[in-house]
Order: structure tokens, then sequence, then C-alpha cells
């Protein structure tokens, strides 16, 4: 792509109005702009990244056993009156009016309708287990709507919800979530910790929150500091069952679950530190299949309801919780796997003649490569546009100049290290591709 074509609106100065850093830096690098209170639009960089973000996240849905559907914005009210949860959810449900007076709601998700879909469609516990989920745009009308796309009103979610015929291979259905969570967030690079988010009831409901250790995270954290030397993002691979038991098994607690007199942790080996939730797991068992009427027939021959389990991911929140943890004073550096682009060439020298012929050789040269590439082919300084370079973050820059042109060498500068290297032409594309 080239940048004197292309659409990335960044900003100078600080916006006021964004309190932390990956706030900051995405009105800044042009990714979103603000539409209203936490709802945004997302601009082409963004936009890049939550589909790569969206795509990995698919991809661990799909290896896990997981179909994906999709299921609309637009929910009738009906489903949240039987369930009860119309009048519970309050004011924080978008209710809709259509134009014949049915009540209609914008989705904040979507047991109800999931279930409904199971009840009609499937009947025999043949057909278990059975796992569906999508990503999708949902809306709560959050009291306090903040940090940009962090908390916003509208966001995007991944949902998955599990059938089972009975709890034992719910649990297991709610481990392989467990374990799928836990590798989608290793490929993006992030350790995230797994926190308690029940009682610890055995047999009653069970539930973790995936939590991103960053300062300026929402939830105040206590963990067993073993879980640090336990390699979070090693976990790519299969994981058995011991070592699935002993990740389980260690304390990770949010503060208002956390209590003090009784932890099980010794004080010395107790931490605490903030945390974005990124991913939030449960089992509920037959609360909405008893209240929805969704049964299937066992093997012998009686309708049992079935059980279940729902696995929310934040795919647009995961677009800040990174920035959160890969940033530096001069911008974002985004991950290799989640980078809108993955080399940035910067034309120095807009108007040598020799200078835009090689960069325009290298850009026509990588794009058959399918090297992912932005072209800094813009009639502007050298300085912001190395500034632009950074604050954007794309892993690699290539610059082209004058001087290295006469030495016939191009500039590799590594957006994480800072380290920079000269290489010829041959060697420049056979590392970058
Ligand atoms: N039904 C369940 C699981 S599918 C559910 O909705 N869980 S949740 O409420 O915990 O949401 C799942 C994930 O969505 C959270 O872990 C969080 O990462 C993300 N999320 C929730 N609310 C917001 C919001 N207002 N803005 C951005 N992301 C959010």
């Amino acid at each position: 792509m080239r940048l004197s074509k292309y659409f990335i609106p960044t900003i100078k100065e600080n916006p006021s109005e964004a309190q932390i850093v990956s706030h900051r830096l995405m009105l800044r690098a042009g990714m979103i702009r603000q539409s209203s209170a936490g709802i945004y639009i997302w601009l082409p960089m963004g936009l890049l990244v939550l589909n790569k973000i969206a795509q990995i996240v698919r991809e661990e849905q799909n290896r896990a056993g997981a179909i994906e559907v999709l299921m609309p914005t637009i929910q009738p009210a009906e489903l949240w009156q039987q369930s009860g949860r119309y009048d519970a959810y309050g004011k924080e449900m978008l209710r809709i009016t259509d134009r014949h007076d049915r009540e209609m709601l914008y989705g904040p998700t979507n047991e109800e309708m999931i279930t409904d879909l199971f009840k009609n469609a499937v009947k025999s516990y043949k057909d278990l287990p059975l796992s569906l989920y999508h990503i999708q745009w949902k809306f709560r009308d959050e009291v306090r709507p903040r940090f940009g796309i962090m908390r916003g009103r509208e966001f995007l979610m991944k949902d998955n919800y599990s059938f089972d015929l009975n709890f034992e291979s719910a649990k297991a259905s709610y481990n392989v979530m467990y374990v799928a969570y836990l590798r989608t967030f290793a490929r993006l690079g992030l350790v995230a910790i797994p926190v308690r988010a029940d009682a610890g009831a055995i047999g009653g409901d069970l539930s973790h929150e995936f939590q991103i250790l960053a300062d300026t995270g929402e939830s105040t954290l206590y963990y067993d500091k073993a879980i640090e030397s336990f390699d979070l993002s090693s976990l790519i691979g299969d994981i058995d069952e011991q070592t699935l038991a002993k990740l389980q098994s260690f304390y990770a607690m949010e503060e208002e679950k956390h209590d003090a007199d009784n932890c099980p942790v010794a004080p010395a080996d107790l931490k605490t530190a903030k945390g974005i939730e990124v991913g939030h797991i449960f089992y509920f068992g037959t609360k909405y299949s008893e209240a929805m009427g969704a049964k299937v027939t066992g093997p012998d021959g009686k309708e049992v309801f079935v059980e279940m389990g729902s696995y929310g991911i934040g795919v647009s929140r995961l677009v800040g919780a990174l920035i959160e943890a890969n940033h530096d004073e001069n911008g974002i550096i985004w991950p290799e796997a989640v980078a809108p682009y993955k080399v940035g060439l910067i034309n120095l020298r807009f108007k040598d003649e020799s200078c835009t012929a090689a960069c325009d050789d290298l850009y026509q040269e990588m794009q058959k490569l399918n090297i992912d590439v932005l072209y800094d082919d813009r009639d502007a300084g050298a300085g912001s546009k190395f500034a632009d370079m950074d604050l954007i973050g794309l892993p690699w820059q290539v610059v082209v100049g004058p001087k290295g042109l006469e030495k016939g060498v191009y500039e590799l500068k590594n957006r994480r290290s800072g380290e920079r290297v000269e290489l010829s032409r041959a060697e420049l594309l056979d590392k970058l591709g």
C-alpha cells in the first residue's frame, strides 16, 4: 500500500480525552475515531489489526473443534423473557421497538438465541458434544464506557457455546476451551493468567477469567507467584491432563473474591497486580436449557436438559490490551502476528529520482514476494516520516536514502529492539521474505 493513496489520519498532539496509553496511541496512530461515547469507527489500520486478531481466534476455535456460525446483532425480546434475563439485564441492554411495535434488543451476548437454535435443531445425544461460536458485534450500555475500545459500548466478541449430555462431558468441553484460550493468547504473544472467577464449588458453576497483566488494568488480582514460573506462552502444544490440573490448581483470584484470612497461599508467595480481562469462560449446567426447554434424548431413551457452557473473548478489547503490552515512548510496537503491515518502506528523499526509483523497485519486488509492505511515498520530511512510522509501529522499517544508495545498501530497522543493519537489496528481500 502506498501511503500517499491510503488513509491513516494520525494526530500529533496527545488527545486530551485519552487516559491510558493504548487509547492515546490508537487515536494518534489513526486506528480509530470516536463516533459517540463508547462507539468507534475502525479506520483502516485499526481494522487490519482487528481482523488479524479475529482470524487467530477463529483458527484456534476451529482447531478446538468449535464450528463457526453468525447470529444477528438484533434479537427478539421474547427469548430473553423466556430465560428471565429481559428484566434482570436492566439499563445495560439497548432496547429497540420495530415498526410493528415488537420489542427487540441489540444483543449483549447470545446464550438465549443459541439455546433456542439448539432446541429447534438438535434432538438426540448422538449429535453431542456440539460447540458453536460466532464473532459478532455486541452492545452493552455500560455506565462508564472508558479507555477507548477497552471498555466500549459497542464491541466485538467471540462467543462460543458448548452443549453436552452430562457433567463429565461438559467439563471436558470446558477444558478444551480453557486450553484453546491459552493457545490463542500465546499466539498473540500475550501471557494471560487464568483467574478463578467462581467460588470454587465442586459440581456447581465453574468459571475462569483470562487476565493480561498491565498497570492500566481495571481488575486487581491476587495470585500465587508460582504461576509466573509456569511458562504460559510455551503452552502452544498439547497440554496433558496433569499439566492442566496443575495449572488449574494455582491460586489466582480477583480482589473481590480474595479472602486474605483464608488464602491458601503463604503471604511471601502471594503477588498482586492489575489485569485486563480479555476472556471469560463459564460452565453453567442447565440454567438456560431448563428455562428454555432445550432437551435431548439420551442413550436410555429418556429426555434430559442439555448441559451448557459459554466462552467469550473480547476481540476488540484485545487490540487495546496488545498495545498496553507492546509500546514505547515513540508509539506502538506490533508483534508480527497481528501487525497491520510487516514492513514500512521509507523514502527519505521524495524529490531525488534515484531514491524514488530504488523505493519503487523495492516496493514492487516486495509485493511480488508477498511481503506485506506500507510504502511512505509522501512528499514529506524525513523527521515526520520516521516519527509516523515509529508511531504506527510496524515491526520492520526499511529506510532508503541517497547515502545508502551510493554504497548500494538499504537500512533495516527492527522497531522493537531499535537495531539497525545495512543490507544489500538481495539480503534485505531474503531477510523479509
Ligand atoms: N456470555 C459470556 C461469555 S460468551 C459473556 O458475555 N462474558 S463476558 O461478559 O465476560 O464478556 C466476554 C468478554 O468480552 C470479556 O472477557 C471482555 O474481554 C469482553 N468485553 C465485555 N464487555 C466489554 C466492553 N464493554 N468493551 C470491550 N470488551 C468487553
